[in-house]
């Protein structure tokens, strides 16, 4: 791996801005979000365009919000307001008016964009016309659409086999989009399909594979909103997914206790002013969290292990009123062996591990052994380590033991991060297709699709750095700044001989490219997609399976856009020319046809096109939701797993990392550069720290330091932080994503799911010398 690179990176300039520090907020929402919301709409879109567009956003017959996959209310949505903060924020962001001409490109050569923050670079304005870098150019130049296909198009059929070529897919391409790329894909001949799924909850969907019998959530947002308990772990919802809060809101007021479990006081977590109701409007907050356990980075696997436990103890004093051991027996394998398992531990052991004091484990503890209407929610505070699926299995044990999947008010719930990566694995935009979906593709369009297992994201960059991969093509996202070890990935992305990207926004992406790259201008969600004079709509899958139409209604400010699912058609007609056997033009005339299609590929779509017209869309079958389980190790049950508590092979002097989000952004498109909850403002290179571990290392708060991470013999290093005073719990430390990737060795992945372990890195912490 390399130590040095030969040219600059192109990663975020080292520089700093003012830092402004408040205390950290206790609830979330109320006035202050209203008002962020519209003061970026308005200073991007201006008034009618962008407040009309806010208003049909997450409607039914609207548009679905770009922003993150929590679903909207089934019925009884609010009529002004079925959006957040943040939507509003995304939707600012490619609402814009601002556009990116032939003149911009011509004055901005790339290493000039390359020493902009990513924040500058976002706040360009949307890429209007498709531009193109020539082999040694310092600029990109406006290119026609025609002639770009035709130069992807050569470059693919040059290969020497299809499988020199990867299509990275972005979590925002809608189902028909997806369906249609990840057929062109499998014609072509390849299953290398990298996608964000692979960075973000690919750990739940192999943990929920194998242990319930499918990749996703079981619950629906009747179910969150009648719990009687909830626990959200590792996830940061008054952030990333704002309209669960009232979602949470509503349970509170049907008397459910919320556990919380991460390593900051997140203000969502605490208490919340819901500006949709009188009540939050004016002021007053509802508490979340009952219970609040500042679990230390990674301690996750130790704190279930504690709770299971003092369950099964108090399972003991009142044997059948504790564990459900009807369910148990009817629907799972396992039972003994895990209660063997969870007898070889002692509480104080397992408190000093995740760093839970014993009283407060067994408040929560006490809270669940009660009730059995209980919803687990988590995200990337789980996901994204090392033993991320062995958490989850971890969370299936505690929901089993409960019987609390399968029945009203209780389920898991892994909250989704982008609009449609459900729908996107749904659809088949996957690396390693199963035999029958195969077999369907080649009974319906009679082509052969590749069997050979592709390359996920981490598989992709390795080989792309060897040499292996040519050409690269990316439907949305912004790989090198989402992915892992940017210094690295850069120099692999530099190897390729073409980069394409399919994007709204300019990106650090596109100027980390290959010996020629070109950048294709989407439509987004929101743009009106006309074809023969005819609206299109496509359909999006939320994080709880409910499939829906989504309608854009804003006049898009270029006509030199291309919708996804015709560039998809565009390309691959290009690419196979007669021999494809796939009905491009029909697609690519109305976009029913499409799903006339998918509806016979893909199961749980029957009626796809009369089913996605009723408002509010419909759900897909979901086996374990009604109780129905078949685990990968024992079909027709769900399986208890026997997990062993994560050994950390910590150096003296070294700190757990994780990298997390602020408020003001979304994945690698930085809003601003607040973080408002947290109290941080006007800078994002900042390291959270508490009291006693600043004074131990002999810093201050406010002091610059580089933070540096050690494995196998390679030294990482991102420079120029400032150091941040948090109630963080001892030896933890965290910093934003992607500000922290640079840190994160490549091959430090999740076991079984290959996802990147970017939740927790060994790192030193040391004085910056300017
Ligand atoms: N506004 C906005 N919305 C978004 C996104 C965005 O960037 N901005 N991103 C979207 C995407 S793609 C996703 S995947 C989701 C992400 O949504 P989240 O998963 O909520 O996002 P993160 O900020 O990565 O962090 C998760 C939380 O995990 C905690 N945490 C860190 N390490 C640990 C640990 O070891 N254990 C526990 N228990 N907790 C830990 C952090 O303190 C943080 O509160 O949001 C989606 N929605
Ligand atoms: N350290 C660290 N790394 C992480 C994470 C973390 O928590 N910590 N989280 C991981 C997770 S959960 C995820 S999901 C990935 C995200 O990885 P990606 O999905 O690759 O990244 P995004 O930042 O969401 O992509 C933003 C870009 O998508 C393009 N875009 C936006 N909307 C559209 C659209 O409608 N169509 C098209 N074609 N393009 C569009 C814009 O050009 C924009 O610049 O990052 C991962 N990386
Ligand atoms: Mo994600």
């Amino acid at each position: 791996m390399s130590k040095e690179l030969e040219e600059p990176a192109a990663l975020n300039p080292e520089k700093l801005q003012d830092i402004e520090l408040e205390e950290p907020k206790k609830w979330a929402a109320g006035i202050p979000a209203i008002t962020a919301s519209f003061a970026d709409i308005l200073q991007e879109t201006g008034a009618t365009r962008g407040m009309g567009a806010l208003l049909k956003m997450n409607q039914k017959g609207g548009f679905d919000c770009s922003s993150c996959a929590w679903p909207d209310p089934d019925d009884d949505r609010s009529p002004i307001a079925e959006y957040c903060e943040n939507g509003a924020k995304a939707l600012a962001e490619e609402a814009t008016l601002k556009k990116l001409t032939p003149e911009f490109f011509a004055e901005n050569s790339v290493a000039d964009l390359a020493a902009l923050t990513d924040m500058e670079i976002g706040k360009k304005g949307r890429i209007a016309q498709p531009v193109y870098l020539p082999k040694g150019a310092t600029h990109y130049q406006p290119i026609s659409w025609d002639d770009a296909f035709k130069k992807i198009a050569t470059h693919l059929n040059g290969l020497n086999s299809p499988n020199e070529a990867v299509f990275y897919t972005s979590g925002r391409t809608s189902n028909e989009a997806s369906f249609l790329y990840q057929l062109f894909v499998r014609e072509f001949g390849t299953n290398n399909m990298p996608d964000c799924s692979n960075m973000c909850h690919e750990s739940t969907s192999v943990a929920l594979a194998d242990t319930i019998g499918i990749g996703k959530g079981t619950v629906t947002l009747d179910d969150i909103h009648n719990a009687e308990v909830i626990i959200i772990m590792g996830q940061n919802p008054g952030t990333n997914h704002p309209r669960m809060l009232t979602a949470l809101r509503k349970a509170k007021e049907n008397n459910a206790k919320i556990i919380a479990v991460n390593p900051l006081k997140e203000a969502g977590l605490m208490a919340f002013k819901d500006p949709q109701t009188v009540r939050g409007f004016i002021g007053t907050s509802v508490q979340i969290a009952d219970v609040y356990l500042q679990v230390k980075i990674n301690g996750d696997m130790a704190l279930l292990k504690a709770l299971e436990l003092l369950l099964y103890q108090a399972e003991l004093k009142a044997p059948g009123a504790v564990f459900d051991k009807k369910f148990i027996d009817e629907n799972t394998s396992g039972y003994e062996d895990l209660i063997t398992h969870i007898k070889t531990f002692n509480l104080n052991e397992l408190s000093v591990a995740c760093g839970v004091p014993t009283g407060l484990l067994q408040q929560a503890a006490d809270i669940l052994a009660a009730k059995s209407k209980i919803v687990i929610c988590w995200a990337m505070g789980i996901t994204q380590h090392v033993n991320g699926v062995a958490v989850v299995n971890e969370i299936v044990n505690l929901a089993l033991l409960k019987g609390a999947i399968g029945k009203p008010g209780a389920g898991l719930c892994p909250v989704r991060g982008h609009s449609n990566v459900q729908g996107n694995r749904t659809m088949l935009i996957w690396d390693k297709a199963k035999p029958e979906q195969l077999a369907k593709i080649k009974e319906v369009y009679g082509f052969d699709p590749p069997e050979e297992e592709g390359v996920d994201v981490v598989k992709s960059i390795k080989a792309m750095h060897e040499g292996k991969l040519k050409v690269f093509f990316a439907m949305g996202g912004n790989f090198l700044s989402a992915t892992p070890d940017t210094n690295y990935t850069a120099e692999a992305m530099r190897k390729l001989k073409l980069s394409v990207h399919v994007s709204t926004k300019l990106n650090r992406s596109h100027l980390v490219h290959g010996e020629e790259a070109l950048i294709l201008p989407a439509l987004a969600r929101s743009d009106k997609d006309m074809i023969n004079g005819i609206q299109q709509i496509v359909s999006c899958e939320n994080s709880m399976g409910v499939v829906q139409e989504s309608k854009g209604m804003l006049q898009p400010i270029s006509d030199q856009m291309m919708s996804e699912p015709l560039i998809v058609c565009n390309l691959a007609k290009a690419t196979l020319g007669a021999k494809s056997m796939v009905p491009w033009d029909k697609y690519a005339g109305h976009y029913d046809n499409i799903r006339d299609d998918i509806e016979k590929v893909v199961p749980g779509h029957e009626e796809y096109n009369k089913e996605i017209r009723k408002k509010g869309g419909f759900y897909i079958p979901n086996g374990p939701r009604a109780g129905k389980f078949n685990s990968k190790k024992v079909p027709g049950k769900a399986v208890f797993s026997i997990s062993p508590l994560p050994v950390h092979d910590i150096k003296d002097g070294e700190y757990f990392l994780t990298t997390i989000r602020s408020h003001d952004q979304f994945n690698t498109t930085v809003y601003g550069l607040h973080d408002r909850y947290r109290g941080i403002n006007n800078e994002r290179r900042v390291v959270l720290m508490n009291e006693k571990d600043i004074a131990l290392a002999g810093l201050k708060a406010g002091d610059r330091v580089n933070i540096s991470s050690h494995y196998d013999g390679v030294k990482r290093e991102a420079k120029l932080f400032v150091i941040v005073r948090y109630d963080i719990p001892d030896r933890n430390v965290a910093v934003y994503y992607p500000e922290g990737n640079i840190l994160v060795p490549l091959d430090h992945v999740a076991e079984k799911s290959n996802c990147p372990a970017t939740k927790m890195v060994f790192v030193r912490i040391n004085k910056h010398k300017p």
